[in-house]
């Protein structure tokens, strides 16, 4: 069971829970028939994630990650829990939350809590359907490691925790308590709010505390990668960053073949539409988008993308996909898909113009692609209703339309609130590919560990020979044979026999 965390003095905005819960933990439920669940996925997923059970093999005994505390603020799923259990492996001691209100498998949180035979659980803080107030608090409980404690060590997923690090530090450099009224929505109201109740409980040199003992952050996705990478721009960057999507063994095989695998299942999972022969839209034709593209093609659904950027549209083109813009596609698409990274891509005034039921999801980082904000205005006006089919399916009606049936108000489907579909409305990526991105992540946290000085305040991605080994340890589940060169071919393309086989500019 939780424990029972017995509210002292405050507690945070409307959840109910003490700011600081210790070193508690917090899940949806600890029931044995849920662990049990768990620990058997876990178990076929380490089957299917060899680069981490090698990394295992290999770091186990030398532990070096010995002494450090790893915060993880990552979608909290059966993967992920192979990921936790190899930091665990390989010496360190580690807190986790969710970086999504709902990624989170409760029975992959259970497991983690209670830990194996051998080794003793961890504090999670995750649970499918948290509030964004929850979610907060959660991130808070991990990065908080009691008695001023504070983390050595971040492995972060679109930097949430990262974020609350750094605005909760510059409001202690200003001296300035946050004030959640001036927040332009609402996400950061409870941002500024957690920061301000921070502050009230434990003075001006909390932060402070992370920025000296936070020895670097391993990102795990483009749009936080985004965010390290400006930071380092504006010199506000508090420690070393390794950005782990860049490596080719993470972007062009998780953000593509990870979401060729997890969309179509999210969609499905979700309404059960048949895809094949409908009109889909892929917004975005970057690396996630691709994935996507090749993902609803396979189910022969007539797809056609959007996108800014020339490159990308000429590559859509040569894939034989027409190259449209929303507005033009609008009337006559079926399923929209964001994939952008950025935002305002749907707005409330394309979903009122749309076929009746069409389907709108994402699958980049943030909410902000589709515009949910305005439809929740739009609901408190009375011009639209917000029908619940199930937990992250919507059907949200325009009552004020006529191109509906019967010229009556037509809907739109909108699944995960607008969140990653692939996430709240499946189980996200398949573990293969999950063990390729986590390998990554490992050997990240093994270099900052020990290398942090070196690197800098700066964002950096692994050595090229790493990314080719994390690559090398899955070649054998597939029963791959790689070919040898020769000393004499090696010297004649310009390479060892040994590797790196490509320049730093190859694209692949
Ligand atoms: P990317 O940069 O490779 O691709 C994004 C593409 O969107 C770019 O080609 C860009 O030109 C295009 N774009 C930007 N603004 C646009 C607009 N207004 N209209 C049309 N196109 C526009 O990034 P990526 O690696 O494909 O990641 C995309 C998003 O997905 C990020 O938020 C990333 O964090 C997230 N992501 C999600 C998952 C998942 O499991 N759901 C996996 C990996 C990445
Ligand atoms: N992602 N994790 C999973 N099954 O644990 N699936 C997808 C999983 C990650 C993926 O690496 C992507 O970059 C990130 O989620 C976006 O938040």
């Amino acid at each position: 069971m939780n424990p029972a965390i017995i509210p002292i003095g405050k507690t945070f905005m409307s959840t109910g829970l003490p700011l600081f819960a210790g070193t508690n933990h917090r899940v949806a439920n600890l029931e044995e028939s849920t662990i049990t669940f768990g620990r058997k996925e876990i178990e076929l997923a380490e089957f299917e994630m060899p680069g981490l059970m090698k990394t295992r093999e290999e770091y186990g005994n030398t532990k070096p990650l010995a002494g450090a505390r790893i915060t993880g603020s990552l979608h909290m799923t059966i993967q992920t829990a192979v990921l936790i259990e190899t930091l665990i492996d390989l010496g360190a001691d580690v807190r986790w939350a969710s970086c999504n209100i709902f990624s989170t498998q409760d029975h992959a949180a259970a497991a983690i809590v209670q830990g194996r035979a051998d080794a003793a659980g961890i504090p999670v803080y995750a649970w499918k359907g948290e509030t964004l107030e929850e979610y907060w608090w959660c991130t808070l409980q991990a990065l908080d490691w009691g008695n001023d404690v504070s983390p050595t060590l971040i492995v972060d997923d679109g930097g949430d925790a990262t974020l609350l690090i750094h605005l909760g530090y510059e409001y202690e450099v200003k001296g300035e308590k946050p004030d959640p009224s001036t927040a332009s929505n609402e996400e950061e109201r409870v941002i500024l709010q957690i920061i301000a109740d921070v502050q009230d409980a434990k003075g001006m040199n909390y932060w402070h505390q992370f920025a000296k003992t936070v020895r670097g952050v391993s990102e795990e996705t483009t749009t936080g990668v985004h965010r390290l990478y400006q930071r380092m721009q504006d010199n506000s960057l508090l420690f070393p960053a390794i950005n782990v999507n860049d490596a080719v063994t993470k972007s062009k095989f998780d953000n593509v073949y990870g979401c060729r695998h997890s969309l179509v299942d999210a969609v499905m999972r979700a309404t059960d539409v048949m895809l094949s022969g409908k009109r889909a839209l892929v917004c975005g034709f970057g690396d996630v988008g691709k994935g996507s593209v090749q993902a609803l093609q396979g189910q022969q659904a007539r797809v056609a993308v959007t996108e800014v950027d020339p490159i990308c549209a000429l590559q859509a083109c040569m894939s034989g996909l027409e190259v449209t813009t929303v507005e033009i596609a609008l009337e006559q698409t079926d399923i929209f898909v964001t994939a952008t990274g950025n935002k305002d891509i749907i707005t409330a005034a394309h979903m009122s113009k749309m076929k009746h039921n069409a389907i709108v999801c994402n699958i980049g980082h943030f909410d902000n692609e589709i515009g949910v904000a305005d439809l929740e205005e739009m609901l408190i006006a009375g011009d639209v209703e917000k029908i619940e089919i199930k937990p992250q399916v919507h059907e949200w009606r325009f009552l004020k339309s006529t191109h509906g049936p019967n010229n009556g108000p037509h809907s739109v489907i909108i699944l995960a609130e607008g969140r990653l579909v692939n996430l709240g409305c499946a189980t996200g990526h398949p573990s293969l590919v999950m063990s390729a991105s986590f390998t990554n992540q490992t050997l990240a946290q093994i270099e900052l560990n020990e290398n942090a000085e070196t690197i800098g305040k700066k964002v950096v991605t692994l050595p090229k020979a790493l990314d080719e080994k994390v690559a090398l340890l899955h070649l054998s589940k597939f029963g791959a044979e790689l070919t040898t060169l020769s000393t004499d071919q090696a010297s004649y393309i310009g390479v060892t026999p040994q590797g790196p086989y490509k320049p730093e500019h190859y694209r692949y």
